[in-house]
């Protein structure tokens, strides 16, 4: 009966509900709640379960959640299992937080409102604008292309002096955004945390943007009590930035855990492909602007981590995630 062929996998699939369904689909109104138990060698289990499907591979030992319908984000994974990753690692941008669209579009308009230039960019607009790396640079070609604000300089050399002080003051606003705790965390965020360092899982934010604003979000948004435990790997740290692994695994190395045993949370293609990389587990939990990316490779995709009732996942999840790699 312990053999691995016969281990039971026991997920409470769905606690669907209508406040958090969408309008647009009927299948969404109705209200559910079910548990589903499939063994392992079933090679595929597949439910359209209101449109959302579960499979689960033997081959590759993977839980894939596949949310077909976006916009509902009704599922829940609670999984029983015993395993506790031994590190629990999360991106900062976009994962944390939605830094993007809640924090640099806020200040880069903020920035616009103080200077008087009528110029403002909504979350569209700017998941477009994001295409171009770099601050500086994207209001350069922005103003490039719909002509300059009246109260900017004309020549050359002073329009980059000009955008250098837009944007000074911009990555100011963004701190004191920080400081002042108007950027949100994101949902489940500060849970999965605690109930990490409730089990003495180890965890660490890993990114490789800007040190100072990763330290920032971590001790202001996540609070004292909870960041004096929470170790950070950012910035310079390492010479290669994401996808390349060097970040998480300088992260393991540094903890003293076997990079086969972290979960990693992350919302972006970049950053699932580090973390695998790595020889790491991934959970992608989708921001704003990464939502259309290609998940394939991840071992679990989810809308958020969600705070009950519109929890995702939890802790115990993350570990069902090693467990099944022992699972033949
Ligand atoms: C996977 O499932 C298939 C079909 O259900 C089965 O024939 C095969 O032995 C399984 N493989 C493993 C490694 O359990
Ligand atoms: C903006 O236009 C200037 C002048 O034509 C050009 O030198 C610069 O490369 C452009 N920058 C961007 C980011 O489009
Ligand atoms: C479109 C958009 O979200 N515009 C906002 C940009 O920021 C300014 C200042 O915070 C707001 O007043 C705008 O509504």
């Amino acid at each position: 009966m312990a053999s691995s062929s016969t281990t039971t996998i026991s997920l409470s699939l769905a606690t669907f509900s209508s406040t958090t369904a969408t309008a647009s689909s009927s299948a969404t109104q109705t209200k559910t709640s079910s548990i589903c138990s499939f063994r392992s060698h079933e090679r595929t289990l597949s439910s359209s379960l209101l449109g959302t499907r579960i499979r689960v591979c033997n081959k590759t030992a993977r839980t894939k959640v596949v949310d077909k319908s976006s916009a509902s984000n009704g599922i829940t994974c609670l999984a029983s299992s015993s395993v506790l990753p031994s590190a629990l690692l999360f991106d900062c941008d976009g994962v944390l937080v939605d830094t993007e669209k809640d924090g640099h579009r806020i200040s880069f308009n903020d920035t616009f409102n103080e200077r008087e230039l009528g110029v403002s960019w909504d979350v569209d607009l700017y998941g477009e604008l994001l295409k171009i790396g770099g601050g500086k640079e994207r209001m350069t070609a922005y103003f490039n292309k719909t002509g300059w604000p009246e109260k900017a300089p004309k020549s050359e050399e002073e329009r980059k002096e000009f955008i250098a002080s837009l944007h000074r003051r911009k990555t100011e606003l963004f701190m004191a955004l920080i400081e002042k705790k108007l950027l949100p965390l994101r949902p489940g965020v500060a849970k999965l945390i605690d109930q990490a360092l409730g089990k003495g899982v180890k965890v660490a934010v890993c990114s490789t943007s800007n040190e100072k604003a990763v330290s920032a979000i971590v001790s202001f948004l996540l609070g004292p009590e909870r960041s004096e435990k929470i170790k950070i790997f950012a910035g310079d740290v390492v010479p290669r930035k994401k996808p390349d692994p060097a970040i998480y695994t300088l992260a393991a190395k540094t903890l003293g855990v076997d990079p086969s045993s972290c979960v990693v949370v992350e919302d972006s293609a970049i950053g699932l492909a580090a973390a695998k990389a790595a020889g790491m587990k991934c959970i992608v939990t989708k921001s704003g602007y990464t939502a259309d990316e290609d998940f394939l490779n991840a071992d679990a995709v989810f809308d958020c981590i969600g705070d009950p009732p519109e929890e995702c996942f939890d802790l115990a999840f993350c570990g069902s995630l090693l467990e099944k790699q022992y699972v033949s």
